[in-house]
């Protein structure tokens, strides 16, 4: 366990190898890790605190056969929720989803099973989605009466377009495998582990200094919230400050000096 966090449903630990990297797990396997009030506080805590507490990645993984299915049907039956009421609910969701994309630490998504409704929301805000073959996305709010809440509208329809999405959510329709893949729902699929893919993968972001780091996982996000103009501009700012920063300066050496590996095809 993670000493800085004394959580119930989300397991976060620190690989004793791995310096910085962080695995927090989704632990509600009885429940499908269905995110209820009190996992959503545990996730902004944790994307709160990470970026710094020094997490140099953060793959976000699950218990059990699913990921994740989304909101807590059972809670939000049982709390007979008002409008207001889920409007806070809803708040929070975007208060832990919004501290993941915008925090500046990479979070890889490790995912299997059924990636579905608010477990979309919640991939969707990750930097890095890896699949396996088991599974499966879907937004099947419409079927339950209900709209998406955590992001859905924003972060699912900018990775499949907004018909697709649309469609999704009116038709209950179910994207896995290749066809997952091409419609943009993940960048990887393998035919292994989602898990040590994703592990792999954060090894390889972590090896970047964290300012860049902390550029990729926070600018691009903001940027798309504005003006192209004003993108530009920041991107310039944020280049000033990334490019220059003094821990580069062995990185430009070493390629200065043909020492640094050079970027090449995949065999
Ligand atoms: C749950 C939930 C849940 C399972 N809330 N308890 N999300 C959905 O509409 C998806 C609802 N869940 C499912 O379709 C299926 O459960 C799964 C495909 C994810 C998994 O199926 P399966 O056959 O492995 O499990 P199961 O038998 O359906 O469920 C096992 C237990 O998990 C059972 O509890 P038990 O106490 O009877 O053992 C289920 O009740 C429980 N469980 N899913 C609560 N979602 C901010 S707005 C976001 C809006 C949404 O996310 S809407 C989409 C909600």
């Amino acid at each position: 366990h993670h000493p800085a966090f004394s959580f119930t449903n989300v397991t976060v630990t620190q690989d004793q190898e791995d310096d910085g990297i962080w695995v927090a797990t989704l632990n509600r396997a009885s429940k499908r890790n269905a995110l209820d009030a009190a996992t959503i506080e545990e996730l902004i805590e944790l994307f709160s605190k990470a970026p710094r507490l020094g997490a140099k990645a953060i793959v976000l993984a699950a218990a059990g056969d699913h990921f994740c299915a989304g909101l807590d049907l059972i809670e939000h039956h049982d709390e007979d929720r008002s409008p207001a009421d889920f409007m806070h609910v809803c708040l929070r969701w975007h208060e832990a989803f919004n501290k993941m994309e915008y925090g500046g630490v990479p979070v890889i998504a490790a995912l299997h099973g059924a990636v579905v409704g608010g477990g979309l929301e919640l991939a969707s805000s990750a930097h890095v989605r890896v699949a396996d073959e088991s599974t499966y996305f879907a937004l099947p709010e419409g079927q339950r009466g209900l709209f998406t809440g955590g992001g859905a509208t924003i972060r699912v329809a900018d990775l499949v377009g907004k018909s697709r999405m649309i469609d999704m959510m009116l038709t209950g329709r179910v994207y896995q495998g290749q066809e997952a893949m091409d419609v943009g729902l993940m960048q990887y699929l393998v035919s292994g582990s989602s898990f040590d893919k994703a592990m792999e993968l954060a090894r390889r972001a972590a090896a970047n200094l964290p300012l860049s780091n902390f550029a990729i996982c926070s600018a691009v996000s903001h940027m798309q919230n504005m003006s192209a103009l004003d993108a530009a501009y920041c991107e310039a700012v944020i280049a000033g400050v990334v490019n220059t920063q003094p821990d580069a300066r062995a990185r430009l050496d070493a390629f200065a000096k043909k020492t640094a590996a050079r970027v090449r095809p995949n065999d």
